[in-house]
């Protein structure tokens, strides 16, 4: 029932010889790994698909702004605030190169950002959970970063060109979170007992939510099939989830943690780690709005728009005074 929820227009993929001439010869070229460019034609299914995920990203970089910002005011030290700073200043450039990358799907801005305000875009769960400590910061930035990555490096040779362009930056800039994170974990580790229990505890709290980030399990997973064929995503949400754990358990053990999930284990034969099942409804839960953090992310985020029409109104005030003395000024 879930997967019915967004229409993309593509259900079943569709095998080469089921293709009218201008699909077939559009398949053909992302199968030779070409890229698709905004002029390009492009089936409606495709425009769509990359409209809903680029746009669900956009959107989950700006609310992903919000649990740490909440901390910039209460960093321990200076430096620390600094590094928080520019981290959340990152966020909004990524949310940036990704509202403009959906505009050269002809969406306007406008209502890219207008369906997240009133509910109807989705935005990643993972950004429906409370930031309770300092630690949660360090959380943020190793485990949901590190994720991100995991999730974005395939995504830079997407086949749709402003998306795979947009997330080479992404992805370079992610790499500092990702070790600013880390770092935060490492110091809080080797501090006072009570500073390693607050690590411990974020972990405990954001290991989860890290896993189920990565979307359904692929049973579930009603886009990837298509999505994959298009060569938008290039892995499974499985596989990357494995990757990351696979990555992330040995980061645990360094720091000294203890493993947040009593089945996490190597396991030689698959030559990965095992681990222990997510709680597939807390997610689909969070995802349809009954996270804890769900009408607050949406509440601050409207009022942002409500606050800034001053300011829209006054920066659209200007543009048509330029654009009427240009006219002048080339009569
Ligand atoms: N949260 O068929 P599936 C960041 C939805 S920003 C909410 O597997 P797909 C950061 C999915 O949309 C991180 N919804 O979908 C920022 C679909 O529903 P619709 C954001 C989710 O698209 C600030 C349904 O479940 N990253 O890292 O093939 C600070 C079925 O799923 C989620 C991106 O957006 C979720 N977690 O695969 C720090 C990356 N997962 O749309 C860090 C780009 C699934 O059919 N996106 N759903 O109604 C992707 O790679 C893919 O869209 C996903 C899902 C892997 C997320």
């Amino acid at each position: 029932m879930y997967a019915q929820l967004v229409e993309t227009g593509a259900k079943a993929v569709k095998t080469l010889d089921q293709m009218e001439p201008q699909e077939r010869a559009f398949q053909e070229r992302i199968n030779a790994g070409i890229k698709t460019e905004p002029k390009d034609w492009m089936p409606e299914a495709y425009r769509k698909t990359l409209v809903r995920q680029i746009s669900q990203h956009a959107h989950s970089e700006y609310v992903g702004m919000l649990p740490e910002a909440n901390w910039i005011t209460r960093a321990p030290t200076l430096k620390r605030k600094a590094i928080l700073l520019a981290k959340v200043q990152d966020e909004a450039g990524h949310a940036l190169y990704l509202y403009s990358a959906v505009e050269t799907l002809g969406v306007t801005r406008d209502q890219t950002y207008l369906d997240l305000l009133s509910g109807k875009a989705k935005y990643s769960s993972i950004f429906n959970y409370p930031t309770l400590t300092w630690a949660d910061i360090g959380a943020i930035g190793w485990l949901v970063d590190g994720s991100a990555i995991v999730n974005q490096i395939p995504l830079c040779r997407c086949s749709y060109g402003p998306y795979a362009r947009a997330m080479v930056r992404v992805c370079k800039e992610e790499s500092f979170h990702q070790r600013q994170g880390f770092d935060i974990m490492q110091a809080l580790c080797k501090g006072t007992p009570e500073q390693k229990a607050m690590a411990q505890d974020a972990l405990n709290r954001w290991w989860w939510p890290s896993l189920a980030m990565h979307g359904p399990p692929d049973e579930l997973s009603a886009n990837s099939a298509q999505s994959m064929a298009w060569k938008i995503k290039q892995n499974s949400n499985d596989e990357l989830r494995q990757r990351f754990i696979d990555q992330t358990a040995p980061q645990i053990e360094f720091l000294g943690l203890a493993l947040p999930d009593a089945d996490l284990k190597w396991n030689e034969a698959r030559g990965h780690y095992d681990y222990g099942a997510i709680d597939w409804e807390e997610f689909f839960n969070v995802v349809n709005g009954k996270g804890p953090c769900n009408q607050e992310r949406l509440a601050a985020r409207n009022q942002a728009w409500e606050e800034g029409a001053w300011f829209r109104e006054a920066m659209s005030a200007y543009a048509a005074k330029q654009e009427q003395s240009d006219m002048q000024g080339a009569t």
